[in-house]
Protein backbone atom coordinates (compact mmCIF):
# COMPACT_ATOMS: atom_id res chain seq x y z
CA UNK A 1 0.00 0.00 0.00
CA UNK A 2 1.38 3.50 -1.06
CA UNK A 3 1.63 5.54 2.06
CA UNK A 4 2.37 8.54 0.03
CA UNK A 5 -0.50 10.86 0.71
CA UNK A 6 -0.10 12.77 -2.58
CA UNK A 7 -1.56 11.44 -5.70
CA UNK A 8 0.43 13.77 -7.71
CA UNK A 9 3.65 13.48 -9.92
CA UNK A 10 4.79 11.38 -13.08
CA UNK A 11 4.39 7.61 -13.64
CA UNK A 12 7.54 6.69 -14.51
CA UNK A 13 8.21 4.34 -17.83
CA UNK A 14 9.28 1.10 -18.32
CA UNK A 15 10.34 1.82 -21.68
CA UNK A 16 14.44 1.88 -21.52
CA UNK A 17 15.42 5.43 -23.43
CA UNK A 18 18.69 5.85 -25.28
CA UNK A 19 19.93 9.27 -25.56
CA UNK A 20 23.20 8.35 -27.03
CA UNK A 21 22.40 10.41 -30.37
CA UNK A 22 20.29 12.75 -29.43
CA UNK A 23 20.82 16.63 -29.56
CA UNK A 24 19.40 18.69 -26.88
CA UNK A 25 19.23 22.52 -26.34
CA UNK A 26 18.73 24.04 -22.66
CA UNK A 27 17.82 27.68 -22.54
CA UNK A 28 17.54 29.38 -19.13
CA UNK A 29 16.64 32.33 -17.72
CA UNK A 30 18.71 34.35 -15.50
CA UNK A 31 16.21 35.79 -13.10
CA UNK A 32 15.98 33.61 -10.01
CA UNK A 33 19.74 32.12 -10.28
CA UNK A 34 19.98 29.61 -7.28
CA UNK A 35 16.43 28.06 -8.31
CA UNK A 36 17.56 28.14 -12.14
CA UNK A 37 20.89 26.52 -11.20
CA UNK A 38 19.40 23.52 -9.15
CA UNK A 39 16.88 22.94 -11.90
CA UNK A 40 19.90 23.25 -14.96
CA UNK A 41 22.04 20.83 -12.78
CA UNK A 42 19.11 18.49 -12.72
CA UNK A 43 17.90 18.22 -16.37
CA UNK A 44 21.83 17.57 -17.13
CA UNK A 45 22.28 14.76 -14.74
CA UNK A 46 19.45 13.43 -16.68
CA UNK A 47 20.20 13.99 -19.88
CA UNK A 48 23.35 12.38 -19.08
CA UNK A 49 21.89 9.22 -17.21
CA UNK A 50 20.19 8.70 -20.22
CA UNK A 51 23.28 8.64 -22.34
CA UNK A 52 23.06 12.04 -23.90
CA UNK A 53 26.77 12.87 -24.69
CA UNK A 54 28.17 15.86 -24.14
CA UNK A 55 28.99 17.56 -27.02
CA UNK A 56 25.50 17.18 -28.35
CA UNK A 57 24.12 19.33 -25.48
CA UNK A 58 23.93 23.45 -25.44
CA UNK A 59 23.25 25.49 -22.83
CA UNK A 60 22.17 29.01 -23.72
CA UNK A 61 21.06 31.74 -21.54
CA UNK A 62 18.45 34.47 -21.71
CA UNK A 63 17.78 37.27 -19.60
CA UNK A 64 14.68 36.53 -18.27
CA UNK A 65 11.90 33.81 -18.92
CA UNK A 66 9.70 36.05 -21.32
CA UNK A 67 12.84 36.11 -23.87
CA UNK A 68 12.69 31.63 -23.78
CA UNK A 69 10.35 31.24 -26.80
CA UNK A 70 12.11 33.50 -29.18
CA UNK A 71 15.59 32.01 -28.23
CA UNK A 72 13.89 28.75 -28.45
CA UNK A 73 12.84 29.02 -32.07
CA UNK A 74 16.37 30.67 -33.23
CA UNK A 75 18.17 26.97 -31.42
CA UNK A 76 15.85 25.35 -33.25
CA UNK A 77 16.68 27.56 -36.64
CA UNK A 78 20.24 26.54 -35.62
CA UNK A 79 21.70 29.63 -36.69
CA UNK A 80 22.46 31.58 -33.21
CA UNK A 81 24.72 29.13 -31.44
CA UNK A 82 27.83 29.36 -32.80
CA UNK A 83 28.36 33.28 -33.94
CA UNK A 84 28.53 34.61 -30.42
CA UNK A 85 30.54 31.61 -27.98
CA UNK A 86 30.87 34.72 -25.45
CA UNK A 87 26.77 34.83 -24.99
CA UNK A 88 26.73 31.35 -24.34
CA UNK A 89 25.59 29.96 -20.22
CA UNK A 90 26.84 33.25 -18.21
CA UNK A 91 26.59 31.44 -14.79
CA UNK A 92 29.31 30.23 -12.76
CA UNK A 93 27.58 26.63 -12.12
CA UNK A 94 30.33 25.42 -9.49
CA UNK A 95 30.76 21.31 -9.87
CA UNK A 96 29.09 21.34 -12.95
CA UNK A 97 31.67 21.36 -15.91
CA UNK A 98 31.95 23.93 -17.81
CA UNK A 99 32.26 21.72 -20.70
CA UNK A 100 29.54 20.85 -21.28
CA UNK A 101 27.83 24.04 -21.22
CA UNK A 102 29.82 25.54 -24.27
CA UNK A 103 29.12 24.56 -27.87
CA UNK A 104 31.75 23.00 -29.45
CA UNK A 105 34.08 25.43 -30.92
CA UNK A 106 35.75 23.42 -33.71
CA UNK A 107 31.88 24.11 -34.99
CA UNK A 108 30.33 20.02 -34.18
CA UNK A 109 26.87 18.74 -35.60
CA UNK A 110 25.93 20.03 -32.11
CA UNK A 111 26.38 23.45 -32.78
CA UNK A 112 25.11 23.86 -36.36
CA UNK A 113 21.75 21.83 -36.41
CA UNK A 114 18.60 21.80 -34.93
CA UNK A 115 18.44 19.49 -31.73
CA UNK A 116 15.88 16.89 -31.15
CA UNK A 117 14.60 18.42 -28.35
CA UNK A 118 15.09 21.80 -26.61
CA UNK A 119 14.46 22.22 -22.74
CA UNK A 120 13.39 25.79 -21.73
CA UNK A 121 14.20 26.87 -18.12
CA UNK A 122 12.45 29.74 -16.27
CA UNK A 123 11.33 30.58 -12.82
CA UNK A 124 8.33 32.61 -12.68
CA UNK A 125 7.66 34.16 -8.76
CA UNK A 126 4.57 36.23 -8.12
CA UNK A 127 4.97 39.66 -7.34
CA UNK A 128 2.69 42.79 -6.50
CA UNK A 129 1.95 43.16 -9.80
CA UNK A 130 0.38 41.29 -12.51
CA UNK A 131 3.73 41.29 -14.47
CA UNK A 132 4.20 37.36 -13.00
CA UNK A 133 0.28 36.84 -15.04
CA UNK A 134 1.10 37.99 -18.33
CA UNK A 135 4.37 36.42 -18.67
CA UNK A 136 3.41 33.19 -17.43
CA UNK A 137 0.84 33.83 -19.64
CA UNK A 138 3.41 34.60 -22.68
CA UNK A 139 5.98 32.43 -22.04
CA UNK A 140 3.47 29.12 -21.93
CA UNK A 141 1.79 30.27 -25.12
CA UNK A 142 4.77 31.10 -26.82
CA UNK A 143 6.67 27.81 -26.15
CA UNK A 144 3.88 25.70 -27.17
CA UNK A 145 3.55 27.90 -30.45
CA UNK A 146 7.44 27.27 -30.94
CA UNK A 147 6.78 23.35 -30.36
CA UNK A 148 4.03 22.69 -33.00
CA UNK A 149 5.26 25.49 -35.15
CA UNK A 150 9.01 23.66 -35.05
CA UNK A 151 8.20 19.61 -35.14
CA UNK A 152 10.60 19.95 -32.26
CA UNK A 153 9.21 19.04 -28.76
CA UNK A 154 10.11 21.92 -26.68
CA UNK A 155 9.72 20.74 -22.49
CA UNK A 156 8.03 23.00 -20.36
CA UNK A 157 10.73 23.81 -17.54
CA UNK A 158 9.16 26.75 -16.47
CA UNK A 159 8.17 26.80 -12.67
CA UNK A 160 4.92 29.29 -11.45
CA UNK A 161 5.33 29.95 -8.07
CA UNK A 162 3.48 31.63 -5.47
CA UNK A 163 6.71 32.76 -3.25
CA UNK A 164 10.42 31.91 -3.05
CA UNK A 165 9.95 28.67 -0.43
CA UNK A 166 7.45 27.41 -3.64
CA UNK A 167 10.27 27.58 -5.97
CA UNK A 168 12.81 26.38 -4.15
CA UNK A 169 10.83 22.98 -3.26
CA UNK A 170 10.32 22.69 -6.74
CA UNK A 171 13.91 22.89 -7.06
CA UNK A 172 14.85 20.06 -4.89
CA UNK A 173 16.26 22.64 -2.52
CA UNK A 174 13.96 23.07 0.06
CA UNK A 175 14.88 25.65 3.23
CA UNK A 176 12.52 23.42 5.30
CA UNK A 177 12.56 20.19 6.40
CA UNK A 178 11.09 19.25 3.03
CA UNK A 179 13.77 19.77 0.61
CA UNK A 180 11.16 18.75 -2.30
CA UNK A 181 11.85 17.55 -5.98
CA UNK A 182 13.91 18.93 -8.50
CA UNK A 183 11.54 18.77 -11.31
CA UNK A 184 14.62 19.83 -13.67
CA UNK A 185 15.62 15.85 -13.50
CA UNK A 186 11.99 15.24 -14.95
CA UNK A 187 12.36 18.21 -17.68
CA UNK A 188 15.79 16.01 -18.79
CA UNK A 189 13.24 12.58 -18.95
CA UNK A 190 10.88 14.65 -20.55
CA UNK A 191 13.55 15.56 -23.43
CA UNK A 192 14.69 12.53 -24.06
CA UNK A 193 11.58 10.28 -24.08
CA UNK A 194 9.45 13.22 -26.38
CA UNK A 195 12.79 13.28 -28.80
CA UNK A 196 12.84 9.60 -28.88
CA UNK A 197 8.87 9.68 -30.10
CA UNK A 198 9.22 12.95 -32.86
CA UNK A 199 12.44 10.70 -34.52
CA UNK A 200 9.75 7.85 -35.07
CA UNK A 201 7.01 10.10 -35.97
CA UNK A 202 8.89 11.94 -38.61
C1 LIG B 1 10.39 41.63 -15.31
C2 LIG B 1 10.43 40.26 -14.72
C3 LIG B 1 9.80 40.02 -13.49
C4 LIG B 1 9.06 41.06 -12.74
N1 LIG B 1 9.85 38.82 -12.91
C5 LIG B 1 10.50 37.81 -13.54
C6 LIG B 1 10.57 36.52 -12.97
O1 LIG B 1 10.09 36.25 -11.86
N2 LIG B 1 11.20 35.55 -13.68
C7 LIG B 1 11.75 35.76 -14.91
O2 LIG B 1 12.29 34.82 -15.51
N3 LIG B 1 11.71 36.99 -15.46
C8 LIG B 1 11.12 38.01 -14.82
N4 LIG B 1 11.09 39.26 -15.37
C9 LIG B 1 11.86 39.53 -16.61
C10 LIG B 1 11.11 39.22 -17.91
O3 LIG B 1 10.98 37.82 -18.09
C11 LIG B 1 11.88 39.79 -19.12
O4 LIG B 1 13.22 39.36 -19.09
C12 LIG B 1 11.88 41.31 -19.15
O5 LIG B 1 10.59 41.83 -19.04
C13 LIG B 1 12.54 41.82 -20.47
O6 LIG B 1 11.78 41.41 -21.59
Amino acid sequence: MNSDPTIKGIEPTNVKYDGSQLRVAIVHARWNKTVIEALLEGALKKLKEFGVKQNNIVVQSVPGSFELPMACSRMIAGSQVQAAPQAQDLLNLGTTSPGSLTPDPTGSKASTSAFDAVIAIGVLIKGETMHFEYICDAVSHGLMKVQLDTGVPVIFGVLTALNDEQALVRAGIGRGANKGHNHGEDWGSAAVEMASHTRRWK
